[in-house]
């Protein structure tokens, strides 16, 4: 199924790229029959590319405090066990600070106070594990595009690279370390949350302390706990595996689309 999923996802991205090309200079191909009929051929895939936008800016479902699940379990770190996380989580994360850079305009360290004192959002959303686990729950943050929206793009920014705290494996080479990445679609998504909150408390360290990623239309792994760096980038591939994120270097999707 997922397989049926990403071919779909491909075709849609041929079809975008087709779609731009079909509508340059179009008033003066119009005038023949061959491109009237190509330009009518190809109305249909820009179509394609549209609906396919729209599922990506398309808004996940949200639910109410009655939907809440009693249990939302912890899943891959449960707690990070670096000396460094233990010091921050030790000092009530006062020392955190999450580092924005890569290409932007003005790097940025960011504390908890600095993130909580920007406008926040709260959402209760289902979190889709593909194991085959799901549960609600409610989430407070501040929208990654706020903060992209600061530190400012610079050009060539395509992916926001999500770094944590935690390594998932334990590696000589440190390619166990657990990281992240999203396109700038998903980055300026409205419900895209650098959280901070979950069930109207401070994020527990089992789902992330201090601070971690919902990023709401895609899977479970996608949802970066532990944040460290955001780092923007052209290209991914010289990261680790190359393949945009932990699971993602072990065979998973890197478009986790549910
Ligand atoms: N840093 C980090 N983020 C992570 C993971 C992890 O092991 N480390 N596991 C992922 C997976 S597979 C899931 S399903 C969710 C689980 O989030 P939860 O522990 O809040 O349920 O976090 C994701 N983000
Ligand atoms: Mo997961």
């Amino acid at each position: 199924m997922r397989t049926t999923l990403s071919r779909r996802r491909w075709l849609g991205g041929a079809a975008a790229g087709l779609g731009a090309l079909a509508l340059t200079g179009c008033d003066r191909l119009v005038a023949s029959p061959a491109a009237d009929a190509l330009v009518r051929r190809t109305e249909h895939l820009t179509q394609g590319a549209q609906r396919l936008f729209l599922q990506r800016t398309s808004l996940a479902a949200e639910f109410t405090e009655a939907d809440l699940s009693p249990v939302f379990r912890a899943n891959g770190t449960r707690m990070p066990e670096s000396d460094a996380y233990a010091r921050l989580l030790h000092g009530g994360f006062k020392d955190w600070r999450l580092q924005v850079d890569g290409l932007v305009r003005q790097p940025l360290s960011l504390s908890l106070d600095d993130l909580m004192a920007m406008p926040s959002r709260t959402q209760i959303t289902r979190h889709d594990c593909v194991e085959g686990w799901s549960a609600i729950g409610k989430w407070q943050g501040v929208q990654l595009k706020r903060v992209l929206d600061a530190a400012g793009l610079a050009p060539g920014a395509r992916y926001v690279v999500l770094h944590c705290a935690d390594e998932l494996e334990q590696t000589l080479d440190g390619s166990g370390r657990y990281y992240e990445s999203i396109d700038l679609i998903d980055a300026w998504h409205p419900q895209t949350l650098l959280a901070y909150a979950m069930n109207d408390r401070r994020l527990p360290v089992a789902h992330g302390a201090p601070l971690r990623l919902r990023v709401e239309r895609q899977l479970g792994y996608k949802q970066a706990k532990y944040l460290m760096r955001l780092e923007v980038v052209s290209s991914f591939t010289h990261l680790w595996g190359g393949r945009g994120g932990y699971w993602e270097d072990r065979g998973y999707e890197w478009y986790a689309g549910i």
